[in-house]
This record gives C-alpha cells, structure tokens and sequence, in this order.
C-alpha cells in the first residue's frame, strides 16, 4: 500500500473533529491560560539597561526575530526552528554557576552575583555559525576575565573548561541529538582573558531568549558559533586542553580552537563567504571573523592549518 505524504492528510484525518472543536472551547473559556502564557513570555522579555561597551560594528544588527528563531542549541533539537519552539521548558531561575579547579576561590556563584561583579555592557559584535551564516547582535554582558579574576586562577590554570546545563527530562538524549551531553566547550586561558571574550546575559536590551542560551552564555566572537557555549552551569580551570563537544563527535571537521578562517576550508564546505540573515547575497568572510587587529597576536607562531 503506498503510504500517504503528510501533506495529503487533510486536517480531520490528523485531528478527529471532535477533539478540534474541544480545544477551541476550551481556549475561549478559559482566557486566564492565554494571560498566563503572556505573563510568561513578558518575563522571558524582561528589560537589561546596560551602558554603551567598546568593541562594536557600526554594521546593522540582525532582525531580533531572526536571532531568536534561527538557532543552534541542540538539547532543544536539531533543526533551527526547534531550539525557539522547545526552550520554553528550560527553567532559568533559580540559577547557579559552579567555579571551580585550578583556583584559589573556588565558589558556587548565584547568577544574580555574578552580574553585579561589573557594570552591564552593550557590544555589538559578528558572530558566525561553522555553517557558514552570520548574524550581529547587541549582546549585553561584561568580559569574561572580570569572573576570572575574581576567583583567582593559580599557575596551573592553563585553559578554561565549560559545561552547559543538562537535563534529560526535557532535553534531547545524545541519542536523537547526535552529540555527547552536557554540551562542554574550552579555551586556552590567554583566549578567556581577552577583553573581546563576553560572559554574556542579554540582547538587544533584553535578558536573553532561552533559545538563545539563557541565562548566561559565552560570546567569542572571533571563533566559529559552536564556541560560544550557552546556559552556562559550571567553570573549571584546569592544566591541559579539555574536550569539547564539537571536536568529540568529529575531530576531522572540529577542531579545538575553530578561529573563524576563510582560508581553511570545511572538510564538507567553503569557508570563504558566509550569508548573514536577512539577506541574499552572500559576503566575504574575513580572518578572525573581523576581529583580527584584536586576536591574531594571540596566536602568532601557530599554524592555524594544524590548529583549526
Ligand atoms: N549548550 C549549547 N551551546 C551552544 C550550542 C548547542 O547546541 N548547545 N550550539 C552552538 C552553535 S553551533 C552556535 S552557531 C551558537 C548559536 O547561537 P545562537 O542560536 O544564539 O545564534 O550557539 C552555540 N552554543
Ligand atoms: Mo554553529
């Protein structure tokens, strides 16, 4: 028997009528479901002042509603619709963030500390997904060395591991994911001094959509997307090079340092051009995402071939 498209179901073979006509009831009956689901997207939406940082392009920042429904966040799927559809589920308060290893003030943070350490700052910055898109977003946060310094890394302190939240309740498993969770990212630690590297809790004068990694999140804006690790639950300073979930699943094609570099290719595709949101054609990607005056000292002597 050949099996019917979903697209030549016609609506009552999906939804039996009766069901259909229950549901419109019920919505119009009860208009409190409606005012709490408002409710909570308003608190989703609440306001973050923050004053003008430095760093940022003139360039024109991306519709909001593109960065806050084209997205990679795979515990909430892997289709770039999903993330905005499924993240809802996340709850972001209450909030911890556990610093911890090679440091003398090791300390579970409540986030509410953590974004009193430094005035809130609005930086506009490029960012570009491995996939070859970008976007520009008016992140707010403060660098992520003003965190570091306060918990004082030791000598040993050589990179910095981070570790996204995971829960399996309402995440995806690894499984339908295709990749090992919790998601975990890393940088060496003259990386996560730079001033450029943004512990990040909002945008476009906003806190942060769950979608887009709520409550806190890396931005490095220097390296391909995959970097820029969301909803941040734990820190650890450590002495050598920590897995990373990207370069976990294919080494081949991730690397541990994903400098954006239009002259080393994709193994599956060109990284010399991207497709910002929004528009059609397709502009040049540039070294360093753009930011090369700021970052390439920090790697001058390597050879960004053998360390993509
Ligand atoms: N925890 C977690 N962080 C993540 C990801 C993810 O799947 N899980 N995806 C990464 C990738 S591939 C990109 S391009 C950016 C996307 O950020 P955006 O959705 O805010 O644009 O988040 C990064 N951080
Ligand atoms: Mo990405």
């Amino acid at each position: 028997m050949p099996i019917k498209k979903s697209s030549d179901l016609r609506y009552s073979e999906v939804t039996p009528q009766s069901t259909y006509l229950n549901r419109r009831t019920f919505l119009s009956a009860v208009p409190l479901a409606g005012a709490a689901l408002l409710a909570t997207r308003a608190k989703a939406a609440a306001k973050l002042s923050a004053i003008k940082g430095p760093f940022s392009t003139d360039e024109k920042p991306t519709p909001y509603q593109d960065v806050a429904s084209y997205n990679n966040f795979y515990e909430f799927g892997t289709g770039k619709d999903q993330p905005s559809k499924n993240a809802n589920r996340l709850k972001t308060s209450p909030w911890t963030i556990a610093v911890e290893g090679a440091v003398s003030k090791p300390k579970v943070f409540d986030l509410a500390d953590v974004m009193k350490m430094a005035p809130l700052e609005e930086r506009i910055y490029r960012h570009r997904c491995v996939e070859a898109w970008s976007i520009v977003v008016p992140w707010i946060g403060f660098p992520l060395n003003v965190l570091i310094k306060a918990v004082e890394p030791t000598t040993k302190a050589k990179f910095v591991a981070f570790q996204s939240l995971y829960d399996s309740k309402y995440m995806l498993s690894e499984r339908s994911a295709g990749i090992a969770f919790p998601y975990v990212e890393g940088l060496r630690m003259d990386e996560a001094m730079h001033p450029l590297a943004l512990l990040c809790f909002g945008m476009y004068g906003q806190e942060l959509p769950n979608q887009d990694g709520a409550p806190v999140r890396l931005v490095v804006p220097w390296k391909y997307g995959f970097k820029s690790i969301k909803s941040i639950v734990k820190i650890k300073f450590v002495e050598k090079e920590p897995p990373t979930t990207w370069n976990l699943s294919n080494s081949r094609e991730y690397g541990f340092y994903s400098n954006v570099n239009p002259t080393v290719d994709h193994p599956r595709w060109s990284q010399a051009s991207e497709r910002r949101l929004g528009e059609f054609l397709k502009r040049k990607t540039l070294m360093f995402n753009g930011y090369a005056d700021q970052v390439a000292s920090l790697y001058t002597g390597m050879d960004l071939r053998k360390y993509y």
